[in-house]
C-alpha cells in the first residue's frame, strides 16, 4: 500500500446556499460548464470586465513553460480600471473607503477623492524621478495612503514592493536591496494596541544600508517626532500640493505590477513577481464571483493587512476594480475591547466579511458574548483565508458571526497564485465545514501521489495546479532558476504548491497544511490539520497546533499544543483531566493512530505576523532543542511561556 497522506477526518454536514442569494448570485453553476468547454475563452470573457486601451492578440502564450504570458499584446492601466472608469461612469461620489483609525478617528474617501489623491501621488512620484519599471518600497500602516501609494505606482508603471509595517530593519533593508528600490513611502507611525507605533526610525536605519534609495516620502499619521534627512519629504507637502490632473498611460499586459516577498521560514525571502493584465483579471473576477460582491449595495470588509497578498488582491485591486464600498481598519481586534470588530461590522453595516482562521479561533477563545453584543444581521457572505479552517471554527463562524444562514467561503490560494484558486461559490456550492471544495471555474487543481498520479476520491497527497492561470506568479524577482526549482520541478508539468490535500468521497478538496509539517507515525503520513481539527472539535478547545517529535518506537509521535476556551478551567487537576479527555477524544475521532503522545495546555501559540502557526518552533520545544530563528514571530514572549510550561509538564507517555 502506498498511502501518501492518511484520510482520517469524516464530515457529513452540508450547507446549501440560501435560496435568495442563489437566485440573485453574480455567478451561477453554468460558469463551470462554460470554463470547462473553453478555459482560455472563459478567461478572455473575464478580462473583458476590465477596460483595455489595446486588445490582446493572444490569450495565453505557454510556449516556454513555466514562463507564461497572458493577454499578449494587450494594454491597460490598473489604476484607471480601479478609479477613473468608476468616476467617468458617474460614481465619483460613491464611498470607496470607510476608514476607521484604531483610536476611533474616521475618514470617508469617495472614488473621486481616491482618484484625486492617486493622481497627485502619481505626479509627486514622477517629480521625484520615478519612472515606469522603477521599484518603490511601501512601508505603511493600514491607512488609506497605503492604497493610494500602490495605485499611484500602478498608474505610472512603477513596480511596488509592499513590506509589512511590523517587519524589522533587516527585513525591510533586505527587500529594498533585493529589488533595488528607488523610493520608500512610509509614515511617522500608526496606531496599534492603543498607542502610536513608530515606523520612520526603522526606515531610517534601512535606508542607511540601502544606497539605491533616493527619496523617502513620509505620511504624517501619529504626529510623533521623527528624525529628518535631506532624502525625506512629507507626504502632505509633496503629494497633497501636487497637480490633480494625471493622465493614466497604458501598460503592456505583462508589465510588472508588484513584487511581494514571501517570508520563507529559513531561506532568503522570495520576491514573487506579478504582472498587470492577468493579475487584475483574476483578482477582479474572483472578488465578483467568490464574494458575490454587488457594488451598489454591499459593504465589504477584508481584515487582512495591506502588507500581505490578501491585502493586495482583496483590499486594493479586487474591490476597487469592481467599484466596491469597503471598510478599512487600522488597528488590532482587541483595542479598546474584544468586541471592536463586531462594533465595526455593526457601525458600517458590513455585508461581506473576509478574515483568517487564526482570528476566528481567537474570537472563539475570547467567548461568544462579544459578537453577541453587536448587531451582525447585515452580514450575508463570510470568507476565510490563510490556513486550513477547522470544521468547528467554520461552524462557530457561521453560527456566531453569520447568524446560521450565511454562506462561508473557505478560499485557498497563495502569494504565488495572486488570487483565489479553490473556493465554494456562495450562490452555487453546498458547502462542507472545513473544505475549500472545488477549484474555481477556469482553474485546474488536483491532488497527486509521490509519482504525480492523480489520487482517487478518498485519497490524500500533494496539491498541484495542472494548467497556467491568469494571476500566476511570473517568476521570482531576479532568480528564474529558483522559480523553476521551487515550484515546477517536483512534478513534471505541474505547479507544486507545497501543501498537502485530500479528495473526499465526493471529490471535494480538503487542505491539510504544508507538506513539511506532515507527521510520519508508525509508517502513516498524518496531517497536522486533521489532528488539530479533531482537537478543536472538542467543546473545551479554541485552538491547537500539532507537531511530530522524534520518537524511539513510532518514528515520530504526535505532540499537541492546545489553547482552552476562555470559560474552561484548565488549572491543576482539572487540566490533567482535560488532557486525558482530549487524547481520548482524538483517538475516538480519528482512530488510535492519531492519539497524541502528549498534550500541552498553553495560553498562546507562536504565529507569523500574518497569523499562520509556526510549527517549526513548536517542534523545537517538543524535541527540547534550543529554539531556531524567532525573528518572524508575532509575539516573541509566546515561546517563553510555552517552553516554561513544557519544562514543568509531566511527560504523558502510556
Ligand atoms: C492567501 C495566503 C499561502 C499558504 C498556502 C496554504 C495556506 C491559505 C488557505 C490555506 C488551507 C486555506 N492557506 N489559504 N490553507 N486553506 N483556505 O494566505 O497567501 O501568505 O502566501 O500563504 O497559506 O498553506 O500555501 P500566503
Amino acid at each position: 500500500m502506498s498511502e501518501t497522506l492518511a484520510n482520517l477526518l469524516q464530515e457529513n454536514r452540508r450547507f446549501e446556499p440560501p435560496a435568495a442569494l442563489a437566485e440573485a448570485a453574480n455567478v451561477k453553476a453554468d460558469a463551470y460548464t462554460e470554463a470547462d468547454a473553453d478555459r482560455l475563452e472563459f478567461w478572455a470573457t473575464q478580462a473583458r470586465r476590465l477596460d483595455w486601451t489595446k486588445p490582446w492578440d493572444r490569450i495565453l502564450d505557454w510556449d516556454n513553460p513555466p514562463f507564461a504570458k497572458w493577454f499578449v499584446g494587450g494594454e491597460l492601466n490598473v489604476a484607471y480600471n480601479c478609479l477613473d472608469r468608476h468616476v467617468a461612469a458617474g460614481n465619483g461620489d460613491k464611498v470607496a473607503i470607510h476608514w476607521e483609525g484604531e483610536p476611533g478617528d474616521t475618514r470617508t474617501l469617495t472614488y473621486a477623492d481616491l482618484h484625486k489623491l492617486t493622481c497627485q501621488a502619481a505626479n509627486a512620484l514622477t517629480d521625484l524621478g520615478v519612472r515606469a519599471g522603477d521599484r518603490v518600497a511601501i512601508y505603511l500602516p493600514m491607512i488609506p495612503e497605503a492604497a493610494v501609494a500602490m495605485l499611484a505606482c500602478a498608474r505610472i508603471g512603477a513596480t511596488h514592493s509592499v513590506v509589512f509595517g511590523g517587519f524589522s530593519v533587516d527585513a525591510l533593508a533586505g527587500r529594498i536591496q533585493d529589488a533595488s528600490a528607488k523610493v520608500v513611502i512610509t509614515a511617522d507611525g500608526g496606531y496599534r494596541r492603543g498607542k502610536p507605533s513608530a515606523l520612520k526610525p526603522t526606515v531610517d536605519e534601512a535606508v542607511a544600508q540601502s544606497p539605491t534609495i533616493e527619496h523617502v516620502l513620509v505620511v504624517r499619521r501619529t504626529g510623533e517626532d521623527v528624525a529628518w534627512s535631506d532624502k525625506d519629504h512629507w507626504w502632505h507637502e509633496t503629494v497633497e500640493t501636487a497637480g490633480e490632473q494625471h493622465e493614466a498611460q497604458p501598460f503592456d499586459a505583462e508589465h510588472p505590477l508588484f513584487i511581494l516577498y514571501t517570508s520563507g521560514t529559513t531561506a532568503k525571502p522570495k520576491g514573487i513577481l506579478h504582472t498587470t493584465g492577468g493579475y487584475l483579471t483574476q483578482a477582479s473576477y474572483t472578488q465578483h464571483a467568490v464574494f458575490d460582491l454587488k457594488p451598489e449595495t454591499d459593504v465589504y470588509w477584508c481584515t487582512a493587512d495591506i502588507g500581505w497578498v490578501t491585502g493586495h488582491s482583496y483590499i486594493v485591486y479586487g474591490p476597487l476594480s469592481n467599484g466596491a464600498t469597503q471598510v478599512m481598519y487600522e488597528g488590532t481586534p482587541d483595542t479598546p475591547h474584544k468586541g471592536r470588530f463586531w462594533d465595526i461590522v455593526d457601525k458600517y453595516g458590513v455585508t461581506i466579511l473576509y478574515t483568517a482562521p487564526t482570528l476566528i479561533r481567537t474570537m472563539m477563545k475570547w467567548g461568544d458574548e462579544f459578537p453577541a453584543a453587536a448587531n451582525l444581521s447585515s452580514l450575508r457572505v463570510l470568507g476565510s483565508v490563510g490556513e486550513p479552517i477547522n470544521p468547528e471554527a467554520w461552524m462557530w463562524y457561521r453560527k456566531n458571526i453569520g447568524h446560521d444562514n450565511t454562506p462561508v467561503v473557505d478560499t485557498w490560494w497563495q502569494t504565488e497564485t495572486g488570487a483565489i484558486m479553490i473556493s465554494p461559490l456562495p450562490g452555487v456550492t453546498a458547502t462542507k465545514p472545513g473544505s475549500a471544495m472545488r477549484p474555481l471555474p477556469g482553474i485546474s487543481a488536483d491532488v497527486v501521489d509521490d509519482e504525480g498520479n492523480s489520487v482517487p476520491n478518498g485519497g490524500g497527497g500533494f496539491l498541484v495546479l495542472r494548467e497556467p492561470w491568469p494571476s500566476m506568479l511570473r517568476t521570482i524577482w531576479g532568480d528564474d532558476q529558483r522559480f523553476v526549482d521551487t515550484y515546477w520541478s517536483r512534478f513534471q508539468g505541474m505547479y507544486f504548491a507545497g501543501d498537502g490535500a485530500k479528495k473526499d468521497d465526493d471529490g471535494d478538496l480538503w487542505l491539510l497544511g504544508r507538506v513539511d509539517d506532515v507527521m510520519l507515525v508508525s509508517g502513516h503520513n498524518i496531517s497536522t490539520t486533521e489532528v488539530e481539527s479533531a482537537l478543536v472539535s472538542h467543546p473545551s478547545v479554541a485552538e491547537a497546533a500539532v507537531v511530530g517529535a522524534t520518537d524511539p518506537t513510532t518514528g515520530q509521535a504526535i505532540v499537541a499544543f492546545t489553547i482552552p476556551r476562555g470559560s474552561v478551567d484548565s488549572e491543576g487537576d482539572a487540566g490533567e483531566a482535560l488532557i486525558k479527555e482530549l487524547r481520548d477524544h482524538v483517538a475516538k475521532t480519528l482512530g488510535p493512530i492519531a492519539k497524541p503522545r502528549q498534550i500541552m495546555l498553553v495560553p498562546e501559540l507562536p504565529k507569523t505576523r500574518s497569523g499562520k502557526i509556526m510549527r517549526r518552533l513548536l517542534r523545537d520545544v517538543a524535541e527540547r532543542r534550543s529554539l531556531g530563528d524567532v525573528t518572524t514571530l508575532q509575539d516573541s514572549t509566546v515561546m517563553d511561556l510555552i517552553s516554561d510550561g513544557m519544562k514543568s509538564a509531566k511527560s504523558d507517555d502510556e
